[in-house]
């Protein structure tokens, strides 16, 4: 059958597969859809409780991450991992799961907050618009989301929860000993009791209210601190790290950002480090997101080390402590509070002019040094190529193996923030070390046996030479030696010495720092703390939550001259007096009282960082989520050890924050009882991206992609030649294509099928508009399998397949089944396709059970024309809660195998024989062979050896 124009082909064939039969099929099962609940998942209880039967099924949950409701809409780019979820959901609940499967909206965000400011309408306004817009693009696709659980970050009804969770973790401490977050009214009962030692020696009772709340604050899970943080006075907000680019500028606006201690939030991450790598280890996730949370958490082993100076003593942090006879000098943070103490007024005699800088006295060069260092972003500072600056500050610490005496400096590759912000160096074995020995001119010295035949003699050598498989050498004191051992040997034996003598002791240090929590905006959750009138913190009763956002004039918060360090935020909360300043009864038994609000609102991330439970039981006005739902959906079971959701799909772009912050709660929230999984996905899958052509003119515009001709495989706009290029899709590059136009034109099931072939999910591909008339074809072929465009009429016969029709039938049940439980759609659709094309070729009408297998084969990708087939196959019955079909393995395995007849030990036949055959059947065959039988020549048998399906032995009387 040829393809016909589809204009056309309506006269001729009014009941064939077209873009307008499409959408009319896929209007009508999306209303049945809905009205049906055909994707409602019951829960073992409460208001979304449901079928038992479908209850007491295995469950799945299979979760996107959620979008942000941009108000430019969808383009075909985003709906790759959901359409990707909602065929492996579809299919789970074909293999017998009850599955949950919902989307959300995470839709706090700057950019309605942005938009807010500039045209002063809400940003619930247009952010609300944007979620209805999202919704009914999405709806479109067929996606068979649970709707009933779905919600938006900024329901209050939702961010009561996430307020709540709040006030969780800020009245919890982590416990050291038992490794796990407890309600922080037992530390203060310890305290109390005397059980623990209140830090600081004095009783519970002689403190003061302030200074209690200094000492809890020291140890609550999330707690306010004057902390050094990224203040951007041109956005007027403190922004995170990873939002402040390598050259210390804002990520967003590429404002400069400077370095400014402000009292800010923060989340207490770093004591779950130990247990965010350890669970890391039972996640079925990809490995590369593994390793960059293990980076990110970074877990060094080293020591302690304590060098005395003055009567006190500068404590580092090393991760090579067998090098300690190396160390010629040490380095402190330009920031380390220590400075100041060991600098001396003068300079020592004989200082050298590299050692000062020119300064007159080491205050100067110090003051001047700190100056540079603080225009400077990390990532700069510790950038490895750059030159090593720093300066002298005076002092002298002694090195405790051998008693020198060794000078420190101050240098910005030295960062505050890790370790103890304090370095011993061995230039030796450490190329920034080495490099800043050689610009300062300090001694160099061999302590690890080069490997190459550099020698000895460090003063000779290009480089540091770093090794970790070595023998050390030169490096024995009075009491201690660790010559002639290995790296590993040298660490233990000097960290045992260390620890003997009191001055140092083997530690585990983290890259991880605490999460910075506060941020000054508008267009957040506000934090559900008050301060009263001796500025002490104080969580709001559940009572009182949802604390919600008030109404204000402006959305801004207060900017300053970009350059303009001196500057602090202003929120734009904090310019509601009647909100800010309020009497409440806090139900703590002190009475009304007057109380000013916390005017920062929480970062984009909170609300993502536990969406997954709250689908779970998303109208509990009592909980967060019940226990026994959790446990239904989430709990631990065998292979999922943590717990979580069974499938988790979204950008790699996630690896770290988001998944990281998602994991610590879970874990805080497993702590103190609310939910039985410490881990929030138990797989994660990560979609690759649908990139697009970008075509520019001759002044690099990019021009519409939809206006290109192309010629010999050039391409024009206008008649001028473009380029053609691989990038983003957006609005911007001018080459967005909207799931919309391609449903217009071929039906949202081809859309689902398209973008499903394209390639392998995980991997980028272009996409190609051109292309997606190749799914619809199939989708108009498997129609005419069943029905007949020119009366409409089911064509299906109620006769047996053949032999090789079922073959291809249980092969592609085989293939497609494998395929879809491993997330391999491009493959499961190729051999869909072989099948479709297996049975338009064989000419004759389909049998009636073939033609069923193909329809629920095809169903989670294209579920609305399987739907519609199901129907005309004479099913009352949803396709959507069909058994998926299962291959017999007796026409999945290869056709025929060669069988060996041997009589008397000698080859006398080959047979080709199914692989399935049994010994039975296989000795009746070989034996019924005509040369078997002359072989024989009449000979009794007395033993037949039968090795299905490939091997006969015939030894005859
Ligand atoms: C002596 C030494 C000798 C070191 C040697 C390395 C090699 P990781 O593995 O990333 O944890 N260091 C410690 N604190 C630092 C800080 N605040 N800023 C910059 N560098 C710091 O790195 C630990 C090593 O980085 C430590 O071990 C220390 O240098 C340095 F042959 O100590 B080492």
């Amino acid at each position: 059958m040829s393809e016909t124009n589809p204009a056309t082909a309506e006269v001729a064939a009014p009941h064939r597969y077209t873009a307008a039969a499409a959408a009319e099929i896929e209007a009508r099962w999306q209303d049945f859809w809905d009205a049906d609940g055909t994707y409602a998942a019951p829960n073992p209880k409460g208001d979304l409780a449901g079928d038992p039967k479908l209850v007491a099924k295995p469950k799945k949950y299979v979760m996107d991450m959620f979008p942000y409701p941009s108000g430019a809409g969808l383009h075909v780019g985003h709906p790759l991992g959901y359409i990707a979820t909602d065929v492996f959901a579809r299919f789970q609940r074909m293999t017998g799961h009850n599955v949950l499967h919902t989307l959300g909206f995470d839709a706090f965000g700057l950019p309605a907050e942005q938009h807010a400011v500039q045209t002063g309408e809400h940003p619930r306004v247009t952010t609300e618009a944007a979620i209805n817009n999202m919704k009914s693009q999405l709806r479109r696709l067929g996606l068979g989301h649970d709707k009933r659980r779905s919600f938006a970050t900024i329901d209050p009804d939702y961010y009561k929860w996430t307020q709540w969770i709040f006030v969780q973790i800020f009245n919890s401490w982590y416990d050291d000993k038992a490794k796990k977050a407890r309600p922080i009214s037992e530390l203060v009962a310890r305290f109390e009791s005397g059980e623990r030692a209140v830090p600081g020696g004095r009783s519970w009772d002689a403190l003061s209210a302030a200074e209690r709340a200094d000492v809890l604050g020291e140890y609550r899970l999330a707690y306010a601190s004057d902390a050094p943080v990224n203040w951007c006075p041109g956005l007027g907000t403190v922004l995170a790290n990873e939002e402040v680019t390598a050259d210390g500028r804002s990520e967003r606006g590429n404002f400069p950002v400077f370095k400014a201690k402000l009292r800010q939030w923060n989340m207490r991450i770093t004591a779950y480090a130990d247990r965010l790598l350890d669970d890391l280890n039972e996640l079925d996730w990809p490995e590369a997101i593994k390793l960059q949370q293990r980076n990110w958490i970074g877990r060094s082993e080293g020591a302690r080390v304590d060098f005395p100076i003055d009567g006190e003593a500068i404590t580092v942090f090393t991760t090579r402590q067998d090098t300690l006879f190396g160390a010629t000098y040490m380095v402190l943070a330009p920031e380390h509070p220590l400075v100041e103490k060991f600098t001396p007024a003068a300079w020592p005699e004989g200082t050298h002019d590299v050692w000062t800088a020119g300064h007159a006295t080491p205050a100067e060069a110090v003051a001047a040094y700190r100056a540079q260092a603080a225009s400077k972003s990390d990532v700069e500072r510790q950038a490895e190529a750059k030159d090593k600056t720093g300066v002298f500050t005076g002092a002298f610490a002694t090195n405790p193996v051998n008693g020198e005496q060794i000078p420190v400096f101050i240098a910005d590759y030295v960062l505050m923030g890790y370790g103890t912000g304090a370095i011993m160096a061995v230039p030796a074995h450490d190329t920034r070390d080495f490099a800043f020995a050689r610009a300062f001119e300090l001694p160099i010295r061999c302590v690890v046996e080069p490997s190459d035949d550099r020698g000895t003699d460090a003063s000779t050598w290009d480089d540091a030479f770093v090794s970790y498989d070595a023998k050390i050498v030169n490096s024995h004191g009075e009491d201690v030696s660790l010559d002639g051992l290995g790296v590993t040997d040298a660490k233990a034996r000097i960290t045992e010495w260390l620890a003997r003598k009191g001055i140092g002791e083997g530690t585990v240090n983290f890259r991880l720092r605490d999460w910075l929590f506060s941020r000054q905006r508008y267009w957040g959750e506000p934090f559900p703390i008050v301060y009263d009138e001796d500025g002490i913190a104080h969580s709001l009763p559940e009572s009182m939550l949802p604390l919600e956002l008030p109404e204000v004039e402006d959305y801004s918060p207060r900017t300053f001259d970009p350059d303009d360090a001196d500057t602090s935020p202003e929120t734009p909360l904090s310019r509601n007096q009647d909100w800010v300043d309020v009497t409440l009864d806090l139900g703590d038994g002190r009475g009304p009282r007057p109380y000013r609000r916390e005017t920062n609102t929480m970062p984009n991330w909170a609300g993502s960082c536990w969406y997954e439970l709250r689908y779970l039981d998303p109208h509990n006005s009592e909980k967060l989520v019940d226990p026994e739902i959790e446990q239904y959906w989430m709990g631990p079971r065998a292979g999922q050890p943590h717990g979580g959701v069974d499938l988790y799909v979204g950008g790699a772009e996630h690896a770290v924050l988001h998944l990281l912050y998602a994991r610590f709660w879970s874990k805080v929230l497993y702590d103190l009882g609310h939910i039985s999984s410490p881990e929030p996905f138990h797989k994660l899958y990560n979609q690759g991206m649908i990139q697009a052509f970008v075509y520019r003119d001759s002044r690099g515009f990019p021009v519409p992609a939809t206006e290109i001709e192309e010629r010999d495989g050039a391409f024009f706009h206008n008649g001028e030649q473009v380029k053609r290029e691989l990038g983003k899709m957006g609005k911007s590059l001018k080459n967005a294509v909207t799931p919309e136009a391609i449903c217009e034109e071929y039906g949202a099931d081809t859309l689902r099928l398209y973008e499903m072939a394209m390639g392998p999910l995980d991997v980028s591909r272009p996409w190609d508009t051109r292309a997606v008339v190749g799914q619809y074809r199939l989708l108009q072929r498997l129609w005419r399998n069943v029905v007949d465009e020119a009366t409409g009429e089911v064509t299906v016969v109620d006769a047996e397949p053949d032999e090789t029709t079922l073959r291809a039938l249980h092969k592609a049940i085989d293939g497609v089944r494998q395929d879809l439980e491993g997330l391999r759609f491009n493959t499961a659709i190729a051999k869909v396709t072989e099948l479709n094309n297996h049975l338009t070729k064989a000419g004759a009408a389909v049998p009636h059970p073939v033609a069923e297998s193909l329809v629920l084969l095809i169903a989670p990708l294209a579920p609305h024309i399987a739907e519609e087939l199901w129907r005309k196959l004479g099913h009352t019955d949803s396709v959507v809660h069909q058994d998926f079909p299962v291959a017999d393995p007796r026409y999945v395995v290869d056709e025929t195998v060669t069988c060996v007849v041997q009589v008397k030990g000698k080859v006398k036949a080959r047979l080709e024989v199914s692989p399935a055959i049994s010994d039975d059947e296989l000795e009746k065959v070989a034996l019924a062979d005509e040369k078997v039988v002359a072989a024989l020549d009449g000979a009794g048998i007395r033993k037949v050896i039968v090795r299905a399906p490939k091997l006969v032995n015939i030894v005859p009387a």
